[in-house]
């Protein structure tokens, strides 16, 4: 691109840090849910940035966050970028946020570059990516792109029993959830700039990772229950002991995805409740979460067939009753060529260093990839790290990803 575009990353770098200071967790961590104080405080800040940069600004029902910089054809299908903004707890400041920052850098680099692009440039900010608050990831871009239900969106309870529709409501949002889902086509692209969350580029030296799929994820809820008692009084022999159930079934989790023999296999058991949780009574109730991926689906879901088989055994060797909920078994997303290609093609004009590869996180361009061609830039994080306080992509990473991200945008809405 001539003249090379300015990528103020000074600015960028605040923001970043302004932004990170919206959290629920003492810095360096951020914790930021769902329509927490904190995150309708960064909701309100990003707006404001937005509109600092001129952007028609418009939120839908769910929460997502559109800011438009219109192009010389206004109304023809708009390419689009973002990311999420809402961070898991404990977790770090970069993931996600460098995709919503980023993009809006980005265009403000093509705006003080002076380039006008036939196509519209629309940066959103999708709500709810991580699954904290009700349980299923990328709850905004879901919904966008038609892929979940908006009458079971708005039963979701959290926690404590409060529903979506409660919270929303809460926070101002009235408009039905069936106004969210936008149609395919509505986007010409949409091009999402994130950390790599993996060591791969920063062990090769590389600027710039060209994502060329993005790992299918599953979700599985599994609640066992046992008798109870007294832990001083119940003897040893015969106790029904729901936790202990649990903790075979989480070391079969671990086996399923190590047995599979896939590189690409994950499994984790995430969160672990048990009830009533006292030292001297023993647990009646437990309650798993299990996360298992793969970027085969054939592999990943004959990883949930193995872990509901193991679970069979192990409670009826317990004699613990359980259920099983698959709370979201979602396809793998091919991106598209052409975006790869415009991608490929920005790294070589900008002399950056890049490669393909596929996304083992998922993200909100999983479901974007739905409704129009998609795809993602990475760029190197410290050792790889990510969803923990040490979380740390540099300045030169991210302006080199926001370069890489402008020129691609510049080309697909020229
Ligand atoms: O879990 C993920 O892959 C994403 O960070 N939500
Ligand atoms: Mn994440
Ligand atoms: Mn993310």
């Amino acid at each position: 691109m001539n003249p090379p575009l300015q990528v103020d990353t000074a600015r960028t770098g605040q923001e970043l840090e302004t932004l990170a200071s919206f959290s629920d967790a003492p810095a360096p961590a951020v914790t930021r849910v769902l329509f927490t104080e904190q995150d309708v405080a960064a909701r309100a800040y990003l707006k404001g940035l937005m509109a600092q940069a001129g952007l028609t600004i418009r939120q839908d029902a769910v929460g997502n966050l559109f800011g438009r910089w219109p192009g010389t054809d206004p109304d023809i299908p708009a390419v689009a970028t973002g990311s999420h903004t809402d961070a898991i707890p404990h977790s770090g400041r970069f993931d996600g946020t460098v995709g919503v920052l980023g993009g809006l850098e980005a265009i403000r680099a093509l705006q003080r570059a002076g380039v006008r692009l036939r196509r519209s440039i629309e940066l959103i900010m999708f709500t709810a990516e991580e699954p904290t608050r009700f349980g299923l990831g990328c709850l905004g871009s879901r919904l966008l792109s038609g892929s979940l239900d908006p009458a079971r969106a708005a039963t979701l309870c959290d926690s404590e029993g409060r529903s979506l529709e409660q919270v929303r409501t809460q926070a101002g949002l009235d408009e039905a959830l069936s106004t969210v889902p936008l149609p395919t086509g509505h986007y010409d692209a949409f091009v999402e700039l994130h950390i790599e969350q993996g060591p791969i580029l920063e062990r090769e030296g590389i600027d710039i990772g060209v994502v060329t799929a993005i790992a299918a994820p599953a979700t599985i809820r599994i609640s066992l229950r046992g008798a109870g008692g007294h832990a001083g009084a119940t003897l040893m022999p015969g106790r029904r002991d729901a936790f202990l159930a649990a903790a075979e079934v989480g070391l079969a989790v671990e086996r399923a995805a190590l047995k599979s023999n896939s590189p690409d296999a994950v499994a984790t058991t995430g969160i672990c409740r048990i009830h009533p949780a006292a030292v001297n009574s023993i647990p009646s109730q437990a309650q798993l979460e299990i996360d298992v991926r793969d970027t085969k689906l054939d592999v990943r879901d004959a990883i949930v067939d193995a872990i509901r088989a193991a679970t069979d055994q192990i409670c009826a060797r317990r004699n613990i009753e359980f259920t099983v909920e698959i709370l979201n078994a979602d396809p793998p997303a091919t991106c598209a060529a052409s975006i790869i290609s415009a991608i490929d093609e920005t790294c070589q004009d900008a002399q950056l260093s890049s490669r393909r590869m596929v996304s083992r996180a998922y993200h909100d361009s999983l479901f974007m990839a739905r409704i129009t061609p998609t795809a993602m830039i990475f760029i190197p994080c410290r050792r790889g790290v990510s969803h923990r306080p040490d979380e740390y992509a540099s300045p030169d990473a991210i302006q080199r990803g926001i370069l890489a991200l402008a020129g691609t945008l510049a080309r697909l809405a020229s």
